[in-house]
């Protein structure tokens, strides 16, 4: 090559240590230098961990020359603060990104490893419940791929989402360890901690200038501490930070204790430290010991503000222009602290005026609700505030004061609504609502899909909408096609690209409408059919291990996958597979598709119902899969442990997707993306994101039932009787009297009693009101699976038209309406 000519890719590898040959050296050296050991002697977890090593070296020069370009061009960063992360494995995923994954492989086959098991190897960090942390994790992965400077905030739980195990049809639940065998992803800073306060009392005192201040002396300071996770974007140089900290006692609170001889009291103290960042909260529970909660959600919301600060003044001097460097996105109400611990730092740290540290907190930060379930709309008692947090009560208090000021003029001679509009609720006992505080001190306030947007604007923050409208945008979800499709599925991946002719759709997921014209090719159905086919039979082969079930893949996948919650219905399923079997009992010649039913999913520990809908499913299961007469028909499975890795085999296994909450209640849904991808068709209701999927994707291609939002609003509203509903349709009050009548629990009739009579008595999700719309749809289902031409067609434009699915398109609409910020490019 003479210096001019441009070198070839190949050649580029070599120089970037991307090569096979460097890439087998490199993993050798990591092997014997990072784990002291040689192939033959090395256990699976040195394999991988050699690895890691390989591919995270790999990324540190672009993370370094990202990170001084940033700093160089003083570009606006994206500050995303939140309270989880599901990020899944990293080493497929960052081979994909780096895009040497086939170079991986066949540097794995010389020197005759076994790349799947490696793969396998790694455990997952589950830093997170479900859609939202996992929708941080996509968004990180969107941010780094469309160059925006970003830092991901959050807590390094030493426990993530538990480990669930099925024992006798039961859900139990499982310490997730997954730090035990060490993180190779993660480089820890101890040199980059902050201190962070609790409790104690404030006090007034005067400046050197004769101003009046405050300051707040905690009775107990804990340091969080930086371990830092690099975010590879997609075929390009940039490479983001994920920031994660962890508790811990400062040194100088044990050398006190230990001087004056209090040994044990100097452990208790960094006991109670480092309990802060031990263990990730389940969603969903009822309401127990939350103190550490508020703990935790203060604590890394002051250790990522103080480290704002930290970067700002090494710049700038001056946090003057605070608000123009950092878009700080709060991700629902859990870090919504930043208001008032903004104004706590910028006031009492750095001796600002209040005009213009509110000017500075309110043009910095930005406030997504992800829900409007009201138990899960977080409010924190002002008796608990005052204990933990006394100076922040105060900030509060005044933030409260002025806004309310603001509400009277706004709206004249309305007490009515500014009791309601207030952030502090004087309902039962005082309480202080974290989504009004957020608003308050927010920029923009979004929702996570249209519909769910619009409910925010005219229910719970409706107030808030008619004094600000300006201030409420929709940005709908999306999801990463790197991981769920490339990741997850590579025969899928490989397929798209050829029929593509390129693989631009994998950083402009709109590229997948080219597939549109070839929806009826037969030749391309065929290939399609095959790779769904091979995903199916993987993933019947790994539910056979684990759960002593085989499905057949010949069968319809008909799948269910998400946090288990009543308002989710996975008991309206059941409900069908129920009826589905008395039809076969009754006629076992019915004309029906064979179907398998998989579910997957976790309850949270405390959420009775939840658990008893898992042992509804494993009990329906048991019967049917053991009774010959229906088992070539029908069969049931729990995919035990749903998490990011095993979701990965799921979403290109599904023929369909459930996606059949109760309309007005799943603010989006991101599954519903992941399935729709793959070419799962959906069923599912006009509910979240579903809306939008089903206009999208075309109503042909969409199995739509079921009250709307408006309907089930109104069915309340007139005083719905599900006891009617009941006892006026004959089908179903057979399968809700065969689960109660002890069929699935051998024999007991009581097992199962608080579903059935909480359907029939209550039934606060309209299960049955929606029951026979239901059960019909799935026949149109089931006719539209017996013409594969016409299903294939279907499944292809599924996916050719999800472009505006990829969270790439969400960060967008982030980056344009609501950050303001600008790519900064770095080559790879
Ligand atoms: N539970 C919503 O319920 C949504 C995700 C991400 C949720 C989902 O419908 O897709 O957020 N809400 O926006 C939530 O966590 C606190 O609220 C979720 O994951």
């Amino acid at each position: 090559m003479n210096d001019t000519a441009k070198p070839t890719a190949e050649q580029q590898r070599t120089r970037t240590g991307l090569d096979k040959d460097a890439l087998k050296r490199a993993y050798l050296d990591n092997l014997f230098y990072l784990r002291g050991r040689f192939l033959e002697v090395a256990t699976t977890n040195d394999l991988y961990m050699a690895a890691a090593y390989t591919v995270r070296d790999r990324m540190l020069a672009r993370w370094i020359k990202s990170a001084q370009t940033y700093k160089d061009t003083n570009a606006r960063t994206v500050c995303y603060l939140s309270a989880e992360f599901l990020l899944g494995p990293h080493l497929l995923n960052n081979l994909v990104n780096l895009g040497i994954t086939d170079t991986a492989r066949a540097a794995g086959e010389e020197l005759e490893l076994d790349f799947e098991a490696i793969v396998e190897a790694e455990e997952e960090p589950g830093l997170g419940n479900g859609g939202l942390g996992r929708l941080a994790a996509c968004y990180m992965d969107s941010l780094a791929t469309l160059q925006i400077p970003a830092i991901g905030y959050g807590i390094r739980y030493e426990f993530g989402i538990f480990d669930q195990v099925i024992v006798d049809g039961w859900q139990s639940e499982r310490g997730d360890t997954w730090l035990k065998s060490g993180n190779p992803w993660e480089i820890p800073r101890p040199k980059l901690s902050f201190p962070v306060g609790f409790g104690g009392h404030t006090e007034q005192y005067t400046d050197e200038h004769g101003a009046l201040r405050m300051r707040w002396l905690p009775s107990m300071v804990v340091n969080g501490m930086a371990y830092d996770t690099p975010i590879m974007g997609y075929g390009v140089g940039n490479v983001n930070l994920l920031r994660l900290w962890k508790s811990e006692a400062p040194e100088s609170f044990d050398f006190q204790a230990f001087n004056v001889g209090d040994y044990y009291g100097a452990v208790h103290a960094k006991m109670e430290a480092e309990t802060i960042s031990k263990v990730l909260y389940p969603n969903d529970e009822p309401e127990a010991g939350k103190a550490l909660r508020l703990k935790q959600q203060y604590f890394f919301v002051s250790c990522s503000l103080q480290d704002m600060i930290r970067l700002e003044l090494n710049n700038a001097g001056t946090l003057a222009h605070f608000h123009e460097k950092f878009a700080v996105q709060l991700n629902d109400t859990h870090p919504s602290l930043a208001v008032a611990e903004l104004m706590r730092l910028l006031m009492d740290e750095y001796l600002m005026d209040w005009t213009r540290a509110w000017e500075i907190t309110r043009n910095a930060c930005h406030f997504t609700n992800h829900t409007l379930l009201p138990e899960a709309l977080e409010t924190w008692s002002v008796h608990l505030f005052e204990r933990l947090l006394p100076r922040h009560l105060q900030i509060i208090y005044e933030i409260n004061r002025r806004f309310l000021d603001e509400v009277r003029v706004h709206f004249f001679a309305d007490e009515a609504r500014v009791a309601r509009m207030s952030i502090i609720d004087e309902s039962f006992g005082r309480r202080i609502r974290m989504a009004h505080l957020a608003a308050v001190g927010s920029k923009a306030v979004n929702g996570v899909a249209a519909l769910h947007t619009d409910l925010l604007k005219s229910t719970v923050m409706h107030d808030f909408y008619e004094m600000w409208p300006e201030k409420f945008h929709n940005v709908t979800n999306g999801v990463t096609p790197r991981r769920f499709i490339a990741v997850s599925n590579p025969r899928l991946a490989r397929l798209i690209t050829e029929a593509c002719g390129d693989d631009r759709w994998l950083r402009d997921l709109a590229c997948l409408k080219q597939l549109e014209e070839q929806a009826e090719d037969h030749g391309l159905q065929a290939q399609w059919r095959q790779v769904k086919t091979a995903a199916k039979q993987d993933l019947a082969n790994w539910l056979g291990e684990r759960t002593g079930f085989t499905p057949d893949p010949q069968t319809l996948f008909d799948v269910q996958a998400k946090r288990i919650h009543e308002y989710k219905r996975q008991h309206l399923s059941l409900l069908h597979i129920v009826w589905l079997y008395e039809q076969i009992k009754q006629n076992p010649n019915v004309e029906l598709t064979p179907r398998t039913f998989i579910f997957g999913g976790k309850a949270a520990p405390g959420y009775f119902m939840a658990k008893l809908i898992i042992k509804l499913v494993n009990a329906v299961g048991e019967v049917i899969n053991n009774d010959p007469q229906v088992s070539g028909m029908l069969r049931v499975v729990f995919m035990p442990d749903f998490n990011v890795k095993n979701g990965q085999r799921l979403y290109p296994a599904a023929d369909l997707s459930e996606q059949i909450s109760m309309a007005g209640k799943e603010a989006s849904g991101t599954g519903n993306m992941k399935f729709s991808m793959n070419g799962a068709l959906t069923i599912g209701t006009l509910d979240g994101a579903n809306v939008e999927i089903r206009d999208e994707v075309g109503h042909d291609n969409f199995f739509l039932f079921g009250l709307t939002a408006p309907e089930v609003h109104q069915r309340q509203a007139e005083g719905y009787r599900p006891w009617e509903v009941y006892h006026g349709n004959e089908q179903l009050k057979s399968a809700v009297d065969l689960i109660a009548s002890g069929l699935f629990s051998h024999g007991d009739t009581e097992l199962f009693r608080p579903l059935t009579d909480n359907l029939i008595h209550s039934d606060p999700f309209l299960v049955l009101a929606d029951f026979q719309a239901y059960v019909d749809c799935q026949r149109q289902v089931d006719r539209a699976y017996r013409a594969p031409h016409h299903w294939d067609r279907m499944s292809i434009l599924n996916t050719a038209r999800m472009g505006k699915f990829s969270s790439d398109r969400s960060i967008q609409d982030y980056a344009e309406r609501i950050w303001g910020v600008a790519p900064v490019p770095i080559e790879a």
